[in-house]
């Protein structure tokens, strides 16, 4: 059976959250190639050392350039912040290597299209790319996708979703990576809305075609950092600007003409995780929450008219996507299985030389979606065109 070394750049929270995806994933599904996990990357020698001991690696480096020219490399998951997406992986897949990536694809639309066009040149010789929006590997989600595939719902009509977190409304929350536009592109728009996004668009299988939107920055100002960039910094000396928004909302129209309702806040004071989308049809409408992720929520007009309801349904059967690697009916998975599931599917893809979804042109559409909203902001609001079309580096 093949080997896939694995080196993983990053080691934050994404980083803590892929490593248990690579320790899990072949130890509970049959894949059809090995996975190693050989090496893990960060600047600082000693933090780094520490994380390949905790998670699992076999060794850690300091040099990402000096790893990607290793032939005993296969395979490159970046877990970095998006201001070194694109260096990364362009470097890795002209260097030959398969790469996953973390959401969004990058910190704009000129570096995600460089990527997709670098993943298609990429392609062409057998080489995969994927970009890490794990929500997708929900069971529910996948299971609520094939349901509105088959035709559930009949003609989508409107979408809402939302992505609410309120780790930012003390405003003594120091001035993390996520927070500075250099770092991280955006701030709630990129991180969690770009989650949003790709969700209604994978469920429906609908494109946004344009949008109207508002950004906003509540907190201007935060304590810097004393060391380090992770959430759980500790605040040192003076205070610096928030650069990037706090808050997006936004409407969108699919190309099928149905209308879209959008979300992202790190200030909807009380809600920690809170990923919702409920898609609604003229033959019925299937909501799903992320805090309840083992079940969708299905109401059926075909029913006879005096038992229609919104009915629960339990995810967890040995037929829904995902889970006959797992446990007996009704033993629910958590929030880190979507990182297993999205490891079982790169490998897989990769073993069969598919190109495993979501590809980077889909990361690539994301991103125009995300820089439309962030110009239709700029535009008092205007309705925006998502741009669409081969990347301009292809042509
Ligand atoms: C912070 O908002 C964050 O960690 C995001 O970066 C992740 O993509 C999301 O899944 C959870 O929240």
């Amino acid at each position: 059976m093949t080997t896939l070394r694995v080196a993983m750049i990053g080691y934050g929270f994404m980083g803590a959250a892929h490593s248990q995806g690579w320790r899990t994933a072949p130890r509970v599904f049959d894949l059809p190639a090995e996975a190693e996990m050989a090496v893990i990357v960060g600047r600082n020698a000693d933090a780094v050392a520490a994380a390949a001991s905790k998670w699992g690696w076999a060794d850690s480096a300091t040099d990402w350039r000096e790893v990607i020219a290793r032939d005993d490399i296969d395979v490159v998951d970046i877990v970095t912040p998006g201001d070194s997406h694109a260096d990364i992986a362009i470097a890795a897949l002209e260097a030959g290597k398969h790469v996953l990536s973390e959401k969004p694809l990058a910190n704009t639309v000129a570096e995600a299209e460089a990527m997709a066009e670098a993943a298609e040149r990429a392609a062409s010789r057998g080489v995969r790319a994927m970009v890490g929006f794990t929500y997708r590997r929900v069971p529910a989600v996948t299971f609520l996708r094939n349901l509105i595939a088959e035709g559930a719902l009949g003609k989508i009509n409107q979408v809402r979703a939302s992505y609410r977190q309120d780790w930012l409304v003390d405003p003594n929350m120091p001035l993390a990576w996520r927070l500075q536009k250099e770092h991280a592109g955006s701030g709630a728009l990129g991180d969690i809305g770009a989650h949003a996004i790709d969700l209604a668009q994978f469920v429906t299988g609908l494109k946004l075609e344009k949008v109207s939107g508002v950004i906003d920055t509540i907190v201007k100002e935060r304590p810097l950092l004393s060391s380090g960039t992770g959430l759980s910094g500790h605040a040192g000396d003076g205070y610096g600007q928030v650069t990037v928004d706090d808050i997006a909302i936004f409407t969108g129209r699919f190309e099928s003409g149905a209308l879209a309702s959008f979300e992202a806040s790190r200030f909807a004071t009380g809600r920690k995780n809170a990923l919702q989308i409920e898609v609604s049809g003229d033959k019925g409408a299937l909501a799903f929450d992320l805090e309840d992720l083992n079940s969708v929520h299905f109401y059926d007009r075909t029913a006879p008219s005096d038992r229609q309801g919104f009915r629960k349904i339990l995810v967890t059967e040995a037929g829904h996507p995902y889970v006959s690697g797992w446990w007996p009916a009704g033993h629910m998975l958590g929030y880190e299985h979507g990182f297993s599931h999205q490891v079982k599917d790169l490998v897989e893809g990769i073993a069969a030389g598919t190109e495993p979804h979501p590809t980077f042109a889909d990361g690539l559409q994301v991103q125009r979606v995300l820089d439309a909203v962030a110009r239709s902001s700029d535009n008092d609001s205007a309705w925006t065109r998502v741009a669409t079309g081969v990347p301009a580096a292809a042509v």
